[in-house]
């Protein structure tokens, strides 16, 4: 990786990943800092098409078929947009990586997990984030936070393939970031998403600065 900084932002449906992202951005570029952010799936133009297909719960798509998807999706993500922006210097703000995978189609969906480590290693090409933040909350406040931004939308949408499915799932999917952040405490830190805006955007700071003084002083 070159000199830049790579954050991911990670967690259950509707924990704050969006709105954190871009209050985190906006600081940062306040301070005279150089941030893109992305997200995943749909960070290039080909991941938008990706995205299309994987999110349409329309779509008919195997298990196998939906997690090749969102590799795919993350192979030209790292080569096209995220490895470009690192060599430049800049700080990479992305709304979910390779832990998501990890999360619903290993913990969630039940792929192997070490099966899904070996695929994240070819599709991210070894770029792994600097620090990970997974915004953790509990299921039904997500989901309720997910409903009421739709129905206050001015074109309301059907929930997509993930935001369909039961409170198990997404509990699994809650469990296997948690396990995720317990396995690699150096990388990943875990932020209550419960609290107000202002108390989760202070403590993602915090963090961010804490790697940017150890990355770039
Ligand atoms: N997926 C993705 C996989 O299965 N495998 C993978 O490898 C990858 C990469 C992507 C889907 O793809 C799946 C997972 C996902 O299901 P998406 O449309 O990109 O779907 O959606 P999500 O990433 O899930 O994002 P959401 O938009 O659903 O939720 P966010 O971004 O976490 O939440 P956000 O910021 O939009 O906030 C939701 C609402 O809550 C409010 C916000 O203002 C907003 O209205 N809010 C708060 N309110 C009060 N207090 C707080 N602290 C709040 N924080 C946010």
């Amino acid at each position: 990786m070159g000199a830049g900084v790579f954050i991911t932002l990670e967690g259950v449906e509707g924990s704050g990943k969006t709105t954190h992202a871009k209050i985190l951005a906006d600081a940062l570029r306040a301070a005279g800092r150089d941030v893109i952010i992305t997200h995943e799936p749909g960070g290039t133009r080909a991941g938008q098409a990706i995205r299309a297909i994987f999110l349409d719960p329309a779509v008919s798509l195997d298990l196998a078929a939906e997690l090749l998807l969102v590799l795919a999706d993350r192979a030209q993500h790292v080569r096209e947009k995220l490895k470009p922006a690192l060599a430049a210097g800049t700080i990479v703000i992305s709304d979910r990586y390779a832990d998501s995978t990890v999360a619903y189609q290993g913990y969630a969906r039940g792929f192997d997990l070490d099966f899904l480590r070996e695929l994240n290693r070819l599709a991210t090409d070894g770029i792994m984030p600097d620090l990970t933040i997974v915004l953790d909350c509990r299921v039904p406040t997500g989901l309720a936070r997910i409903s009421q931004r739709m129905s206050g939308a001015s074109s309301p949408r059907r929930p997509d393939r993930f935001e369909g499915e039961d409170a198990d799932f997404h509990a699994r999917v809650r469990q296997g970031f948690l396990e995720i952040a317990r396995d690699e405490p150096g990388r990943v830190r875990v932020v209550d998403s419960e609290q107000s805006l202002e108390r989760v955007s202070a403590e993602i700071r915090r963090l961010v600065d804490e790697l940017l003084e150890r990355r770039c002083p």
